[in-house]
């Protein structure tokens, strides 16, 4: 899952990222992150949300687009690109598939909304040296509801946080106001260093992401 956000027009969501981060974990999908409009706004703001995690993340502007980095993730795999309307996915799967001749549109001023440019899903063979993989361009989407989620899954992606949890408490939800949390108390008496804390902040909001799942629906 290649998740596309713009560093601004249309402004970026964390909370939409989440969600897509959590679907992609519990289904053993690896994540990919890429930041795009670059040449619109820093993205190193936005990006801070993500340093606890293990997310292979590429910045793109106009005229500078990473296609060989992205391309070299793509080979071997189907990567389908994700993202609000207007962020740019079908300008990337342009660049990266010369052949593809996928429209592009424009992001309403007034709304600062993309204007749902592509309305069905296409796949695309991607080529390069090394290899071919299958590129999938979706239409933007307003808003990602998350369906059944295991936290096990969730978890099992944060390996030395997880070893860590095997001593919670049968159930332990391991979101900040847990009783008794194995990972709270390490972090607690100190034994997590500043890089697992960032960890373990980012898999607490990953977990309150689907423990909030009931009205995830409605956030943007
Ligand atoms: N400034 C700037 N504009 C970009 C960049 N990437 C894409 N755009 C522009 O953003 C607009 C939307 O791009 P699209 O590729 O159509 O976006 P999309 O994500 O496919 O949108 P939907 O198909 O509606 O979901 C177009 O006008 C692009 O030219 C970029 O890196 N910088
Ligand atoms: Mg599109
Ligand atoms: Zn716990």
């Amino acid at each position: 899952m290649l998740i596309v956000v713009a560093a601004a027009d249309p402004e970026p969501r964390p909370r939409l990222v989440d969600r897509y981060l959590v679907a992609a974990l519990d289904a053993g999908i690896r994540p990919l992150l890429v930041v795009t409009k670059t040449d619109l706004a820093d993205p190193a703001p936005f990006l801070s949300h993500f340093d606890g995690l293990d997310l292979r993340v590429f910045t793109s502007a106009r005229g500078e687009m990473p296609t060989d980095a992205i391309g070299a993730e793509l080979v071997g795999h189907s990567t389908v690109f994700v993202g609000h309307s207007g962020v740019g996915k079908s300008t990337l799967v342009n660049a990266l598939v010369p052949s593809a001749g996928r429209a592009t549109g424009h992001v309403n001023q007034v709304t600062g909304r993309g204007r749902h440019t592509s309305s069905s899903t296409v796949s695309l063979r991607y080529e390069n040296a090394a290899g071919t993989g299958w590129v999938i361009d979706t239409p933007g989407v307003r808003s990602f509801g998350l369906g059944h989620v295991d936290p096990a899954n969730i978890l099992a992606a944060f390996t030395e946080l997880a070893a860590i949890a095997e001593d919670c408490p049968r159930g332990c939800t391991h979101l900040v106001d847990a009783p008794d949390c194995a990972l709270i108390e390490a972090a607690q008496r100190g034994e997590l260093g500043p890089a697992e804390l960032a960890r373990l902040d980012s898999l607490q909001r990953l977990l309150q992401t689907f423990a909030d799942k009931a009205d995830s629906r409605d956030a943007k």
